[in-house]
């Protein structure tokens, strides 16, 4: 396929409720979305960053410039045969995971409506529908946070994960245990402490969860190792793996008996069933995470999550978790048996709806013809 023009939009769509973790509040989600033409076709991708360097070190900002500067500039008038042939073309491009995989992204979507087949289908997905659970944030009161996992146990989720930091931590999760039992629950630190306040694991080890996600430094697979050691509950890493070379070193170590996988953090789709291989080769159980994307990121992440080691809920809740309005339709849905369909139709599966995305836009650019 000849990449004839892309487009970058950013859009800010305000969340429904705003959303704390330990690294920082956000009352909206301001991503980047690439837009693809080639041959009669589009396809699009999401670069799910946010204004600030929170998550990790990439923002809006970086984004639009590595994407203007380094990125479509190695794209647009190219004859690009697979979506595979992309990783080269930017290799020596260093890092930038989330800007590459919101490209690469676009080019799974048009490559699979080339040929005519779902997205899912594409990368080897197995499944028509995907366990997901809801994320949610740290709130004001113990109280507050009681209530909206009492809203979200109601509309059918069946696994909840709760973020934590230094001082909402082990108490907070032991009265969600307390309050609604054996549901499946974990929490997520988001890099939040150091190997010293191991004794706060310790506690938490006791309240049954699916796992810890990211409790340590997001560079530090050694103390994740130590921590796992202490430990009955398996730590998930999120932060730390951002490739599928650093889950080999991870498993190896024994610094996680489960892996969260973002295509955007690891560089794509790509590299993240390259991921998936090798924790499946080592019988290391996946679920995907989210970075609170719009419909076109979540549809691409559905997909993703129908391959068969997605053995864990995964953070792909319904569009209404996260948007009064979403930007394609149908949006997501949660079923009843606490699952979420997977899109059959060709590409992403979605409608993208052009005149919600004009909505929201904040900032446009167009490269080539
Ligand atoms: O660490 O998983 C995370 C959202 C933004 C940044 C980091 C994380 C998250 C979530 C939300 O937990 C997952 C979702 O999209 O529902
Ligand atoms: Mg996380």
């Amino acid at each position: 396929m000849r990449i004839r023009r892309a487009e970058v939009r950013q859009v800010n769509l305000p969340l429904i409720f705003p959303f704390e973790t330990s690294f920082g509040r956000q009352e909206s989600h301001s991503c980047l979305l690439v837009r693809l033409t080639a041959d009669g076709q589009e396809g699009w991708g999401e670069v799910p960053v946010e204004t600030a360097p929170l998550y990790n070190e990439e923002t809006t900002g970086t984004a639009w410039h590595i994407l203007e500067q380094f990125i479509l500039p190695a794209v647009v008038g190219q004859e690009i045969a697979h979506p595979r042939d992309f990783p080269p073309l930017v290799r020596r491009l260093r890092r930038h995971h989330m800007a590459k995989a919101g490209v690469e992204a676009a080019l799974w979507d048009l490559s699979s409506k080339f040929q005519a087949t779902s997205l899912a289908r594409v990368l080897g997905g197995t499944k028509t529908s995907v366990e997901v659970g809801v994320s949610l944030g740290i709130e004001p009161s113990i109280d507050a946070l009681l209530q909206r996992i009492s809203d979200f146990l109601r509309r059918g989720y069946r696994r909840v994960k709760i973020k934590i930091k230094p001082g909402w931590d082990v108490q907070v999760t032991r009265e969600v245990r307390r309050a609604f039992g054996p549901i499946r629950l974990q929490v997520d630190a988001n890099s939040a402490y150091t190997l010293a306040q191991a004794g706060i694991f310790r506690e938490i080890d006791a309240l049954d969860l699916l796992l810890i996600e990211q409790p340590l430094g997001e560079d530090d697979i050694v103390d994740h190792a130590a921590l796992q050691a202490q430990l009955r509950t398996p730590l998930c890493l999120d932060e730390s793996i951002v490739g599928p070379d650093d889950a080999r070193k991870a498993i190896q170590l024994g610094s996680c008996r489960v892996i969260n996988i973002k295509a955007a953090r690891l560089g794509g789709l790509g590299a993240a069933i390259a991921t998936h291989d090798i924790c499946q080769q080592h019988g290391i159980p996946v679920w995907c995470g989210g970075l609170l994307e719009t419909g076109i990121g979540r549809a691409a992440n559905l997909a993703l999550a129908s391959l068969p080691n997605f053995r864990l809920p995964s953070d792909l809740s319904a569009s209404d978790r996260y948007y009064h309005e979403d930007l394609i339709d149908p949006p997501v849905a949660l079923n009843s048996d606490g699952t979420v369909s997977v899109p059959t139709s060709v590409g992403l599966g979605v409608t993208v709806k052009l005149d919600r995305i004009e909505k929201y836009t904040v900032k446009q650019a167009t490269f080539g013809a």
